[in-house]
């Protein structure tokens, strides 16, 4: 493999490690898809925003109702493309997420579990259909309050938020079949968490199985992102969903503790960081609730000599790169035997060149916004201390936007399993390469993580596929393909990337109770 340390992009350190916006000097020219001379080169697509009506501010969704936070205060959510303000969202306090468990409690009593099962079906599709009819909104709405590509949003997470209201609408008459020979019942009142990196589709995770279930929800978006989680509110409204069944608090973190820790919550569902995913743990022990965690990931993409090679670049390329590597399935380590490692490297750098990064909006984009001036932050610190560790950084001359909060795709190759960049989750476009020579060798590097969310394996020889994903000490592996979901699929970690599954049977265990 190539050593020296000297960015080849020929951008300044300074700009690679900020990522900050504006064009690369391309002193080491790469085939950049934004040059107009590139036969990779695209007119703008942009989609439209009209789409979405974003109102100036909004409200808790309480009981059915929207209501102003009880202390008078909001906060901003911001366009990360754009740096513009979207709307003043609700700053909930304790004293809503009191209210909102109350509500929760009651429709659960009085309308929730008495309902018969079909009936509770019957609302989940309609929710499902609902979503469909109006998935270019939630697309637009989604996309500019995240920054993900809205080919992303419109393609991947409205779509499957959908899914999996419709797969959990078929199971809520049928709860006997999945706890075969006992009985099953519901929680109660459910205290959900959710993270800013795929707002509606963890939404959707969430609330689908637990309504299914039998439960009533009271659900924190991220402060980031909360537009979606307050659009759905709407839908609950359109659906006709009894008053109190879906409850949406806006605030910051001790709200969601607030929630979470609550006694009359029974059952709570987080996903997010690591260290939060710890204190929420600490903060209901010994309380008796059920509790998820999905944490995070440092997931090994691992390449084997006998690989297709143009799937496999397809498939690395996906597995940092969509999102921006905001994923905590992220396939953040590329492994790769080293037999192929420059070969392999040189057609991934070739491919990185003509991602095209900038407006979400446009229909072109492979890599949209950051989504927040302290992720960003967050990723420029570990991409220098990848540098300042001795490994070797790469990134395709592409020029960004002037504005906004982009950052550039960046490769480190020369990784040593001691580094940050190999060890911490950066949550952004930053692939860390190491090289393996045996399969034993790559199972135990791919392992060497205190993480055990997903990884992807690379060969055309089936009894290898089987040999290592048995190996492999993740949640789920992904064989020849990656960032592949489904509703019928569980999905979810173990050692540091938490426990409890979501998606499929599964899924809908841990919002049952059964005796
Ligand atoms: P977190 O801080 O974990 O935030 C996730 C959710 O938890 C947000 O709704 C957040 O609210 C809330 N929260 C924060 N502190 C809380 C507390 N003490 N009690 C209850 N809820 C609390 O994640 P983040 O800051 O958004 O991202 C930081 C890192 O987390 C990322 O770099 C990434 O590594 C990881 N992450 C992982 C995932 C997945 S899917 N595994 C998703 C997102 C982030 P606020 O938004 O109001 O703070």
């Amino acid at each position: 493999m190539a050593t020296g340390r000297r960015p080849r992009s020929g951008s300044t350190t300074a700009s690679l490690l900020t990522g900050s916006a504006g064009s690369s000097p391309a002193a080491t020219p790469a085939p950049s898809a934004l040059s107009a001379s590139s036969p990779w080169s695209y007119a703008p697509a942009p989609e439209s925003r009209d789409v979405a009506q974003i109102r100036s501010r909004y409200g808790l969704f309480i009981d059915g109702k929207e209501r102003a936070p009880s202390g008078g205060e909001v906060t901003i959510t911001y366009n990360p493309a754009t740096e513009e303000p979207l709307a003043e969202i609700a700053k909930g306090t304790p004293e809503d997420a009191d209210r909102a468990i109350e509500a929760a409690s009651r429709a659960y009593r009085k309308v929730w579990s008495r309902l018969h099962p079909r009936e509770r079906a019957k609302y989940l599709y309609r929710i499902s259909r609902i979503l469909q009819e109006r998935s270019r909104e939630f697309a637009v709405t989604e996309t500019l309050d995240s920054g993900k590509p809205i080919r992303e949003s419109r393609d991947v997470d409205v779509p499957l938020a959908a899914a999996h209201f419709w797969y959990y609408a078929g199971w809520a008459d049928k709860l006997a079949y999945a706890v075969p020979g006992r009985r099953p019942e519901s929680h109660g009142v459910v205290g959900q968490v959710i993270p800013w990196n795929f707002p509606l589709l963890m939404l959707a995770w969430k609330i689908a199985p637990a309504l299914a279930a039998g439960n009533t929800v009271v659900l924190k978006p991220a402060s980031t992102t909360p537009l979606t989680a307050l659009l759905f509110a709407d839908v609950c409204r359109q659906a006709g969903l009894p008053d109190g069944v879906v409850n949406i608090i806006t605030g910051p973190g001790s709200t969601g503790m607030a929630i979470v820790t609550d006694p009359r919550v029974a059952k709570v569902a987080f996903t997010g960081s690591t260290s939060v995913g710890v204190t929420i743990a600490k903060g209901i022990a010994g309380q008796g609730k059920g509790l998820t965690l999905e944490l995070g990931g440092k997931a090994a993409n691992i390449v084997f000599e006998d690989a297709a090679l143009d799937q496999a670049v397809e498939g690395v390329i996906n597995g940092i790169f969509f999102n921006q590597g905001e994923v905590c399935c992220a396939g953040s380590r590329l492994l790769v035997q080293e037999s192929i490692a420059e070969e392999f490297l040189a057609r991934l750098r070739n491919r990185m060149s003509t991602l095209r990064v900038g407006d979400p909006m446009d229909k072109n984009t492979d890599v949209g916004a950051i989504n927040s001036r302290a992720q960003m932050e967050t990723i420029g610190e570990l991409v220098a201390s990848g540098v300042s560790e001795g490994a070797e950084i790469w990134q395709p001359a592409c020029d960004l936007p002037t504005r906004g909060w982009f950052f550039r795709p960046t490769l480190f190759t020369n990784v040593a399993q001691s580094h940050r960049i190999a060890r911490e989750e950066i949550f952004g476009p930053v692939l860390a390469t190491i090289t393996f020579r045996t399969v034993a060798e790559a199972i135990e590097k791919a392992n060497n993580t205190a993480y055990g969310l997903s990884a992807g394996i690379w060969t055309e020889k089936g009894s290898r596929i089987l040999h290592v994903a048995n190996a492999l000490k993740a949640g789920v592996v992904w064989a020849n393909t990656f960032n592949r979901f489904d509703p019928t699929s569980p999905f979810g970690g173990y050692k540091e990337s938490g426990y409890g599954r979501e998606g499929g049977l599964q899924g809908l265990h841990a919002y049952l109770r059964s005796s």
